[in-house]
């Protein structure tokens, strides 16, 4: 059970979890199926110029409409959409979402995500964060949930018992495995010092993986140590990944969890200031020692 998982000052927020934890069992169950979807190739454009696909929008509207029904949540931010939805008479709550990250690989059954974040009354300042997590859509679906200060915790769904069942607490452990994950195929885009800090893995008998599903690549980092980034680079001057909806939830999973999470300037992710809701931003996450080593660079 979560609840028993939510600390005492925050507990109030246990129906707005539930909703979207629900909404997340939904989603598994029709992700389960997808590829029996005759609709599932067919693709439109969302607000930020991104491909959208059906199980984006249908993600999407699942998570809004359990909110609206138990109002549980007052201002929805959502990667899919242009502006936020304001709820009548909803709790005082913030929540941004990215209800379904890595949806390139909806086709080919790899693992995806439903990336949320939720504030202290109508806002998303840093500050006024409770929570972040997400959930794991793999052949095991885990929810990965973090307070503010507090630890990083583990369950797994138990399709027995229909139940979250806590795994423990995680702590990024040090990169011994000797991972590094980054799109190699941007390479001649980077800048030099991007380039010259990977350069140092390739050169030191580090294996590389990139699922491209950034919810699958920060599982892996998260548990088995290394880095995760996704630069600014000469195309994408500002990176890809989005502050709000993916890159500040992310981070503070990370860093609660012993690691770091900047960006290119060594500014701690969470310590960005949001101007703009679809604002992007370059991204390196991982363990310590990997991420002051960029620094000292
Ligand atoms: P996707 O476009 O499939 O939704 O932010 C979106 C994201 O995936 C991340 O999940 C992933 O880390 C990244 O984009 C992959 O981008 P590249 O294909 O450019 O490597």
């Amino acid at each position: 059970m979560i609840e028993t998982h939510i600390p005492e000052k925050y507990k109030q927020i246990n129906k707005l979890l539930n909703s979207i934890l629900e909404s997340s069992i939904l989603i598994k169950n029709i992700l389960e199926n997808a590829p029996l979807y005759n609709n599932i190739n067919i693709e439109s454009i969302n607000s930020s110029g991104d491909n959208q696909k059906p199980l984006d929008i249908f993600s999407n509207d699942l998570i809004i409409e359990n909110i609206m029904k138990n109002k549980s949540a007052k201002y929805l931010y959502s990667e899919e959409l242009e502006n936020e939805v304001i709820i009548e008479n909803g709790d005082e709550y913030t929540l941004c979402f990215d209800p379904l990250d890595g949806s390139s690989n909806i086709d080919c059954n790899v693992s995806i995500g439903t990336i949320f974040s939720i504030y202290n009354n109508n806002n998303y300042l840093f500050e006024n964060i409770i929570l972040s997590g997400y959930v794991i859509y793999g052949f095991a679906m885990e929810l990965i949930l973090t307070f503010k200060d507090d630890v990083v915790k583990r369950f797994v769904y138990d399709n027995q018992s229909l139940n979250w069942i806590y795994i423990g607490n995680i702590v990024i452990p040090k990169n011994v495995k000797k991972i590094y994950c980054i799109n190699h195929g941007n390479e001649n885009l980077w800048y030099p010092k991007i380039r010259n800090y990977i350069d140092y893995y390739k050169n030191n008998g580090y294996t590389q993986r990139y699922v491209g599903s950034m919810v699958a690549d920060i599982h892996r980092t998260l548990l088995y140590g290394g880095i995760f980034s996704y630069p600014c680079d000469t195309k994408n001057n500002n990176g890809k990944l989005r502050l709000l909806y993916e890159c500040i939830p992310m981070s503070m999973i990370i860093e609660n969890a012993g690691g770091m999470s900047i960006n290119e300037n060594g500014i701690h992710i969470c310590e960005m200031n949001v101007k703009e809701i679809h604002q992007k931003t370059g991204i390196i996450m991982g363990s310590k020692e990997d991420i002051e080593r960029y620094i000292n660079l």
